[in-house]
């Protein structure tokens, strides 16, 4: 993950003070891209300790198409609870888009359903992608992220917002266009979560997976993580070798995955490194 480590000096080095939304205060950078193969290893931050049964559980929880966050603290999984309004709703995020986009004439669209297919039909197409970008629901400015989800808005705009799939000679790759990215806290994640997606992709539509590819808009640092304690006591540890992720079982569908199913081998990660998440 020596990608990852670049990122984070980039920023650091190249980044110019930027106000944002949340009144935090950012370093941002515009435009950048990393590559990871998936054929490597697992690609997991290895220089702080990433809790990824709240990766993995996110994502299936995308997958489901749930927007209620009470799905996830059934799980014990809290990444979310600062943006749900209080029965848990996030209003119409990720699991809404790819699974139930709405159309003009009222009906619902299965993004993800008919990507897998169209991998499976015509692996060849230019059009294998997925965005969970619908401007007709975004959050109102002005509204705070739970106004926002309980007026049945997003609570939060996309951050990861586009993605696209590639197949050639049976190897799927994916690359994913990021537009907003929170650099020591939502990245890890977010490459976490698309390398497990493809691989899931992958397994579905009898592929091998070949690279993750990672498109950034605003790259940013919050102020308050570029600190000795946070940002630059990662950038003083060494990456050590990336895990492997094992997936137990082909179950029958791609939305019939469990927790149970993934397990990751050799992640010997670096201690947990504790930040505050800008709301
Ligand atoms: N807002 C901001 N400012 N940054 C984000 O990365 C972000 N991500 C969201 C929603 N809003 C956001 C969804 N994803 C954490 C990681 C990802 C995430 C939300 C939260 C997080 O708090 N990570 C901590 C603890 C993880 C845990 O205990 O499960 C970490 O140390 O990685
Ligand atoms: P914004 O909507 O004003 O761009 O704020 C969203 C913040 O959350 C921004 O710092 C990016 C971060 N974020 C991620 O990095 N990854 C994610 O998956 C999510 C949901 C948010």
């Amino acid at each position: 993950m020596q990608q990852y480590l670049d990122l984070l000096r980039d920023v650091v080095e190249n980044g110019h003070d930027k106000a944002d939304r949340t009144g935090v205060g950012t370093r941002s950078v515009f435009g950048r891209q990393v590559r990871f193969d998936l054929n490597a290893g697992f690609p997991l931050v290895t220089t702080k300790r990433i809790h990824t049964k709240s990766v993995f559980a996110e994502l299936l929880w995308f997958l489901s198409g749930s927007t209620n966050n009470r799905a996830l603290n059934a799980q014990g999984v809290r990444i979310w609870d600062e943006w749900a309004a209080d029965d848990g709703e996030l209003g119409p995020i990720y699991g809404a888009q790819w699974r139930r986009w709405p159309t003009p004439s009222g009906d619902r669209l299965d993004q993800i359903s008919q990507v897998l297919a169209q991998i499976k039909q015509d692996p060849d197409s230019r059009r294998l992608l997925v965005t969970a970008w619908n401007p007709a629901v975004l959050p109102e400015p002005g509204r705070s992220p739970r106004e926002n989800a309980a007026h049945g808005r997003m609570a939060l705009a996309p951050c990861h917002c586009l993605f696209q799939f590639y197949v050639q000679d049976g190897i799927l790759s994916c690359q994913l266009y990021q537009r907003s990215a929170d650099l020591f806290l939502g990245v890890p994640f977010n490459i976490a979560s698309y390398a497990l997606l493809t691989q899931l992709m992958a397994q579905q539509a009898d592929l091998r997976v070949g690279e993750l590819v990672q498109t950034f808009g605003d790259l940013h640092l919050y102020r308050n993580h570029l600190t000795e304690a946070i940002v630059f006591e990662q950038l003083r540890r060494a990456p050590r070798p990336l895990p492997h992720l094992h997936i137990q079982r082909r179950p029958p569908s791609l939305f019939d995955y469990r927790l149970e199913d993934f397990s990751l081998e050799g992640y010997d990660p670096h201690p947990p490194i504790r930040a505050p998440i800008a709301v």
